[in-house]
């Protein structure tokens, strides 16, 4: 074979300096993209999902091409579409008979089990490269791991600091301590909200894809009025310097708040660039440092953020890569109600449960602190099965893929994994909630009632929690000592809080499965 060589490149791979285009010239190189029915219905996609990786991916090869690449794009409607990436890319080898596939790896282990077929089902070379986008290999994560009970984020990050050089001096952590995360715990102030972020109108090409999401998809969950973002470099740029500029300064101070209406406060919104490739991680980690260095953003604002950077991303990554295929089917807690409707419709009187599912149905996001200690935290306390709560986590944010979604959802809040992730479980009552957000002023409950009708279910189902999971979790020391309080209550107490936990729990709507899949 003498043909050029195929270059697939895969719907978050969107990089210009992706391993398999480096150093490849443009007249002996075919790059293939495709959009697949397989990608698009393995999970019922959020709109602004769809939208966005389809958006994506035309402008990304719109720029190729403008750089003198030559292009092959199937588009979803194409009718000889053959619906999956192996199929597409036999049709490719037909149309170009390359001389060698050259791929990166992929995201999710399920494409990555289809791309190892490949050599064994085409004729020609194909050449698998590791995906370098990453501070970490997997490999130096697995001898990192070895036989740790804990694999404590914490560690790794030092190791991620030393590796990079980011904001260590001397050998040393810049400020003394390696984490600033005590610092970064302000509840709302009255009135708090957050600089506006900039919001991309979507262009011929956006609408394009609008029309046939809303002809093909109309009935997946999410809302697509307000589409805003970013689909290009230069727009994923665009939005990292106004985060720089504008938000910052104030990232990590109220990181864990929560404001009814204000749907991002100082959070960065840059996921879904990163995620798709647009954005290079590592990049953003040193300009957050010349932030510090230049006297604009304090030090613990910008550890926090590198810290989500090479610490939790790069974690999460590595752990995902570990632990799969077991990690989809963990459920150490042996959890198996049925995910509640209100997370597809969000009609329910908690007040905080419902202000998220609306930023997810309107934003296809909701901040860190939301789906961690309301969306998550619910699951948690009332024993929702692991894979429901995994399937709706896939569906609806435009920034999930599986290998940041499921560590995230399975170990850190599901604690599925048994607590490899999490050394305990994030479980929280009302309090909490009430401590980091305005939420519950207005609450159709009552955070300060502890049992019966009126009290915020969030009360009862933290000891309807720990009391089912006695066994498992009185053995952790960074938990255990809470049984001395439940066994001090009594045993009236105690039934009043469980049986008023059941009530709610009888009182739940189960979801129709088919929102997700
Ligand atoms: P910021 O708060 O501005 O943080 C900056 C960046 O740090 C993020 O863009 C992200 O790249 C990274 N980051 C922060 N926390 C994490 C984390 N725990 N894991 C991985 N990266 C992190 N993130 C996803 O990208 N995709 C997901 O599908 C996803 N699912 C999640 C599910 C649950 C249950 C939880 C608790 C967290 C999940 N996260 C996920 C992590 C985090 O919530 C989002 O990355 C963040 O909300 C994105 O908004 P942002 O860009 O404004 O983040
Ligand atoms: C998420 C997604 C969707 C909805 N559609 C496509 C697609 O049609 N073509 C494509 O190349 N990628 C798509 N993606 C992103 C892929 O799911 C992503 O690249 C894989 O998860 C990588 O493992
Ligand atoms: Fe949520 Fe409970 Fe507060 Fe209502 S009272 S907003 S349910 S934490």
């Amino acid at each position: 074979m003498s043909g050029p060589v195929l270059v697939p490149i895969l719907g978050d791979q969107l990089t210009r300096t992706l391993a398999s285009l480096r150093g490849r010239t443009k007249d002996d190189t075919v790059v293939l993209m495709m959009e697949v029915a397989e990608e698009a219905t393995y999970v019922r996609h959020h709109k602004q999902k769809l939208v966005l990786v389809f958006s994506a991916m035309r402008h990304f090869a719109a720029e190729l091409e403008a750089a003198g690449w030559t292009v092959d794009y199937v588009q979803h409607d194409d009718p000889d579409n053959a619906g999956s990436f192996t199929g597409e890319v036999a049709r490719a080898v037909e149309r170009h008979d390359p001389r060698e596939i050259k791929v990166v790896e992929a995201g999710e282990w399920r494409v990555q089990q289809a791309i190892e077929e490949w050599p064994d089902k085409f004729a020609c070379e194909v050449e698998i490269l590791p995906d370098d986008r990453f501070v970490a290999t997997r490999s130096e994560f697995a001898q990192w791991a070895g036989d740790r009970q804990h694999l404590t984020m914490e560690y790794f990050y030092r190791e991620m600091r030393r590796k990079t050089g980011l904001l260590i001096k001397d050998g040393k952590p810049v400020g003394g301590k390696w984490n600033y995360d005590a610092d970064n715990r302000k509840p709302p102030k009255e009135g708090l909200s957050a600089p506006e972020r900039p919001r991309f109108e979507p262009d011929g090409i956006t609408r394009e894809v609008i029309g046939l999401v809303e002809d093909r998809f109309a009935d997946n969950f999410g809302s697509l009025e307000s589409f805003h973002w970013p689909v290009t470099r230069d727009q994923a740029e665009q939005a990292a310097d106004a985060f720089f500029k504008q938000r910052l300064p104030k990232f990590c101070d109220y990181q864990d708040a929560m404001v009814f209406g204000e749907d991002d406060l100082f959070h960065s919104m840059l996921s879904t660039s990163l995620n798709l490739g647009l954005l290079d991680p590592l990049a953003l980690c040193e300009r957050a440092e010349a932030e510090y260095d230049a006297g604009n953003a304090p030090l613990n604002a910008v550890e926090g953020f590198i810290r989500q950077l090479i610490g939790w991303r790069e974690y999460v990554r590595c752990f995902y890569w570990l632990k799969m295929p077991g990690l989809a089917e963990a459920n150490e807690l042996a959890a198996t109600r049925p995910l509640p409707e209100f997370y597809w419709t969000g009609e329910t009187d908690m007040r905080c449960l419902a202000d998220c599912v609306r930023s997810t149905r309107d934003n296809a996001h909701a901040h860190h602190i939301q789906r961690l200690m309301v969306l998550g935290n619910f699951a948690l306390l009332a024993g929702i099965a692991p894979n429901e709560v995994e399937d709706w986590f896939l569906v609806v944010y435009a920034d999930a893929y599986e290998w940041v979604e499921l560590p995230n959802v399975a170990a850190m809040i599901l604690y599925a994994d048994g607590g490899e992730l999490a050394t305990k479980p994030y479980a929280a009552s009302g309090n909490y909630i009430n401590k980091m957000s305005n939420y519950c002023g207005d609450c159709a409950y009552s955070v300060s009632e502890k049992t019966g009708e009126g009290a915020c279910p969030f009360n009862p189902l933290y000891w309807h929690f720990m009391h089912r999971n006695r066994e498992r979790l009185e053995p952790n020391h960074r938990i255990g000592r809470i049984y001395s309080t439940w066994d001090r209550m009594g045993e009236e107490r105690q039934g009043e809080y469980l049986a008023s936990a059941e009530a709610f729990l009888e009182s739940l709507t189960p979801a129709d499965k088919s929102w997700a899949r």
